[in-house]
């Protein structure tokens, strides 16, 4: 078969939606760091709105800091992807056009910087992940002796972390007198504007105080909300999808119907109209932030660790569990408590709408996918509900189902004795604590409590707290974690 391209586009069945506008004239106003599925199911989507509207301004580099793939798939198809939207409705395909070229940062560190100081940059978003920008989960602050960071202060010239990228950029464009580009963080991390804003000055500060003070004052970092469920791709999506098109698509990104896009409107160098595709501006994005990363996916994770443990492959089949549905509602409940919710926000119908979204049957969103980087992920999807719940006097049992299953689910062997692979920054570490302590929730849940980048001093000494985790963790153990959460 010949392969989806700028030649073959006009070739498609009619019912395969696809640009219409002239991708020739569109120039190059975004860089996007972290070319990976979600980016391309999400800002990706929205920023072609804008193009099909006619503001040819915002083509979108997408770069990638680690493997070649998605560049290498994107290439030969003049970095036209489709993104299949599955829902109970079927199928919807949309060839998107909206990124323009393709690049491998380690492979050419300069072509990124190179781009990155283009004076019709305005914007740089970002999808990196949670550890990607090299912090410390507990506190949100960089982790200074983070062996990229290390790497990074060494040769600032020849960065390889995100955060090194932008400070080395925003240098070089001062110093050409050009405006900053604004940095817009997509990543699920708490107050991501604010936090990214405080990584990058903090970087900044370690290689001169002036740029630490100009990208402090000069630089826009706006929070913003963003959530549409997106599995990696599967060799099963890239052959049908293949065949429905009638060309070879190596780059299709899977995704459901809802997608969410809450934006703090902070962009001096302007923007595109996002909102044609439904983002909303707002002025705090905070409420809708919290929802999301603590409803969500505080939901998400507990549903990842724990129906792994029971042998669910995908969370839609977790979802057929009517114990997992009621934990999973449990935990929506109880962090709901800690909520201040956006103006408007009707939290029953926001978690009802959760719910359908996660028996979606069309998605094949792996546990194990959600069940990585865990380290970087527990502080802001359970832990803060968790510490606002002691602080209330709330029962915390449901919050610490799914921090029980990480931990038991870090020991790396299943419970049928067979070796999880455990992806996670801090997998080593987390293999020696859990190996050192063996299969017993009284010695393996305080010496992961001790994890300070994990767990902060104030929630490791709640007795509550670990009281609570520990007895979770013998539930888990003992009966298995189906039992667990059919007791709970
Ligand atoms: C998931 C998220 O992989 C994960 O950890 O919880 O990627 C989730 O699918 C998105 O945040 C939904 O917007």
């Amino acid at each position: 078969m010949q392969r989806l391209s700028a030649a073959t586009l006009a070739g498609l069945p009619a019912d395969v939606a696809r640009p219409r506008y002239d991708r020739t004239a569109v120039a190059a106003g975004i860089v996007h760091l972290g070319v990976g599925a979600f980016q391309r199911a999400h800002q990706a989507m929205y920023t072609e709105a804008a193009l099909a509207a006619g503001d040819n301004r915002w083509g979108v580099v997408g770069a990638s800091l680690r493997s070649p793939a998605v560049r290498d798939a994107l290439k030969p198809q003049d970095n036209l992807y489709t993104l299949s939207v599955r829902g109970a409705e079927g199928e919807r395909l949309q060839v998107i056009g909206a990124i323009k070229e393709t690049l491998v940062a380690p492979e050419d560190p300069q072509a990124l910087l190179q781009r990155l100081c283009d004076p019709a940059v305005k914007i740089v978003t970002l999808t990196v992940t949670e550890k990607g920008y090299c912090y410390d989960p507990a506190t949100a602050a960089l982790d200074e002796s983070h062996p990229d960071i290390v790497h990074d202060l060494a040769n600032p010239t020849q960065p390889r972390t995100a955060p090194g990228f932008l400070v080395e950029a925003l240098r070089r464009r001062r110093e050409a007198g050009v405006h900053s580009f604004t940095v817009l963080c997509c990543d699920n991390l708490p107050h991501n504007g604010r936090t990214v804003a405080a990584i990058m000055a903090h970087f900044a500060e370690l290689r001169d105080r002036q740029l630490a003070g100009y990208i402090r004052n000069e630089v826009a970092f706006p929070s913003t909300m963003v959530d549409r469920i997106t599995p990696a791709t599967t060799d099963e999506d890239r052959a049908a999808i293949s065949r429905r098109l009638g060309v070879d698509d190596l780059a299709p990104v899977v995704t459901e119907p809802f997608s969410q896009w809450v934006i703090e409107d902070r962009f001096p160098g302007g923007r595109p109209d996002w909102s044609l595709a439904g983002a909303e501006f707002v002025t705090d994005v905070a409420p809708y932030e919290n929802m999301k990363l603590r409803l969500l996916n505080g939901s998400h994770s507990t549903l990842a660790y724990l129906g792994y443990l029971a042998g669910y492959e995908t969370v839609s089949d977790t979802m057929k569990d009517a114990s997992y549905r009621r934990l999973a509602e449990g935990v929506m409940d109880d962090a709901a408590t800690t909520l201040k919710m956006p103006p408007g926000a009707d939290v029953t119908a926001y978690k009802r709408a959760l719910m359908e979204r996660y028996a979606n049957p069309a998605l094949k969103h792996r546990t194990w996918q959600i069940c990585m980087d865990g380290s970087q992920k527990l502080p802001q999807r359970l832990l803060g509900s968790i510490r606002d719940r002691l602080a209330a006097g709330a029962p915390i049992d449901r919050l610490v189902m799914g921090v029980a299953g990480w931990m038991r689910y870090v020991t790396g062997t299943d419970e049928q004795g067979k070796p999880i692979d455990v992806r996670d920054p801090l997998s080593a570490r987390l293999r020696a604590v859990a190996d050192q302590a063996g299969l017993d929730a009284e010695r393996l849940a305080p010496a992961l409590l001790d994890m300070r980048e994990i767990f902060s001093a104030d929630l490791a000494a709640d007795l509550r707290f670990r009281g609570a985790v520990t007895d979770a963790l013998a539930r888990i153990i003992a009966k298995g974690a189906k039992a667990a959460v059919a007791e709970i």
